[in-house]
């Protein structure tokens, strides 16, 4: 009996009987030897099926056979080098093959196709080996967050979806109704993390959030995912530590488990191979003297956008952090610094080669009234940030958290162009269809 294998454990069944189970991800017709290239969602192989090995009605459906047709097959695995797939050098030669829908005209054909026809057969794009990539890419990055969380103390705590209030400001929450009271997608999980670290030390929330901005850029997205640490007893430069050390864990997981991915994305990895810690810092102060000299002068006080991110990262090989914005151009929970209270201890991630923020983070406000002061001045509701400031009355501890974003790590690690094809089925603006 043949054993059922998966295409990326080829390597272990060299010599032995197989059955594979997939779809036909391409074809070439030679007479009397057709090739077909099999995918089976762990990678691609080469099927040789000659028509002298198989019986005639299994030759006559590899013949016929289109992309993306359903099929089972069984032979004799071989390592052949010249074999292409992923990964390539190995193949099997067919002594038996069953299809079990024939597909024809199946939309996404080897030429190219625009954006919007890829996006609108988004639910068949995830086929082509470039999604592929991307996505056990994604997978590869979430397991490695969870991985070194879980091994450095932090406990899994998951914040809720649905809350009362805003977290990072009104304007962007995606409002619903919640039996005649109105609620919110939550955008950000940190404030109960706040809660949590004084009942557990250091956690994390790993979820989806919400953000209603209207914006269209590469870097946004309505819906992402984002892994938020908050640790109780810690500070900005605690921050950082756990930023680099867990950022660079990361990095090198994904070069070490997804070689292949990245060989399919096109990806030089020289870049990435630089990451380890420690990694630079600059301060806000710093990083406008470098808009200055790169004559994209801002005035101090005003928060960066896209490509003023893009223009200090690139100035460095590794990932830099910026810290210490002005207090006014960030969220009303950040601790303004004693010696100069027109700065907080924020800090920003950015990401090399360009690719900008790809986290945000800092350390709280831990004194109550300073916490009640800053409400006010934002003027949010107070009634609805009591359990907040009462964090602050029983046993308050200087505490310092960041948060992640999923789909900006993986668009940079894949060296992508665009955000919308590191998740599988993005929310943009203007587009929630599939
Ligand atoms: O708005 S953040 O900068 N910060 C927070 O939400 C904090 N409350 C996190 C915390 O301290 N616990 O967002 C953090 C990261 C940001 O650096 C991006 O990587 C990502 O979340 N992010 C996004 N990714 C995709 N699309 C959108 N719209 C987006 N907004 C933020």
């Amino acid at each position: 009996m043949p054993r059922d294998v998966r295409i990326e454990e080829a390597p272990k069944f060299v010599g032995e009987e197989v059955r594979i189970k997939g779809w036909l991800y391409g074809k070439v017709d030679k007479g009397k030897l057709q090739f077909l290239q099999v995918r089976d969602g762990t990678g691609i192989i080469q099927a040789v099926v000659f028509q002298n090995n198989v019986p005639p009605e299994a030759f006559e459906a590899a013949r016929q056979v289109g992309q993306e047709s359903s099929l089972i097959l069984e032979g004799t695995l071989k390592a052949e080098p010249r074999a292409p797939g992923i990964p390539g050098g190995y193949e099997v030669e067919v002594k038996d093959l069953k299809v079990l829908q024939f597909v024809q005209d199946y939309p996404i054909t080897p030429k190219e196709h625009g954006i919007e026809f890829l996006m609108d057969h988004r639910h068949l794009w995830l086929r082509s080996t470039r999604q592929w990539a991307i996505m056990r890419v994604r997978a590869t990055v979430i397991k490695a967050i969870r991985d070194w969380l879980d091994s450095h103390g932090f406990l899994n705590i998951d914040s809720p979806i649905l809350t009362p209030a805003a977290c990072e400001g009104t304007t962007t929450l995606f409002a619903t109704d919640y039996f005649g009271q109105p609620a919110y997608l939550s955008q950000s999980g940190q404030l109960y993390n706040e809660a949590t670290i004084m009942a557990f030390g250091k956690v994390y929330c790993f979820g989806p959030t919400f953000r209603a901005e209207k914006s269209r850029t590469r870097r946004h997205l309505m819906e992402f995912w984002m892994v938020e640490p908050e640790m109780a007893f810690a500070d900005l430069e605690d921050c950082m530590r756990v930023e680099e050390e867990l950022v660079t864990y990361v990095v090198q997981t994904v070069l070490r488990e997804r070689a292949n991915e990245l060989k399919v994305l096109e990806r030089d990895t020289s870049p990435l191979e630089k990451v380890e810690p420690p990694f630079p810092r600059i301060s806000y102060d710093e990083a406008l003297e470098i808009l200055k000299e790169a004559g994209e002068p801002l005035e101090w006080g005003e928060d960066f956008g896209a490509p003023h991110e893009t223009i200090i990262s690139l100035r460095f090989e590794k990932p830099v952090f910026v810290h210490h914005y002005p207090t006014k151009a960030k969220a009303f929970y950040m601790e303004p610094e004693p010696d100069r209270p027109e700065v907080c201890r924020s800090v920003d991630l950015l990401a090399p080669e360009g690719y900008g923020e790809i986290i945000g983070g800092g350390q709280r406000i831990s004194d109550p009234n300073l916490l009640e002061q800053r409400i006010k001045e934002h003027n949010l509701p107070r009634e609805a940030y009591q359990w907040y400031i009462d964090l602050r009355k029983f046993g308050t501890v200087p505490h310092s958290g960041f948060g992640l974003g999923v789909e900006r790590t993986v668009a940079w690690i894949c060296g992508l162009q665009h955000i919308r094809e590191t998740i599988p089925f993005p929310r943009t603006l203007g587009r929630i269809y599939p």
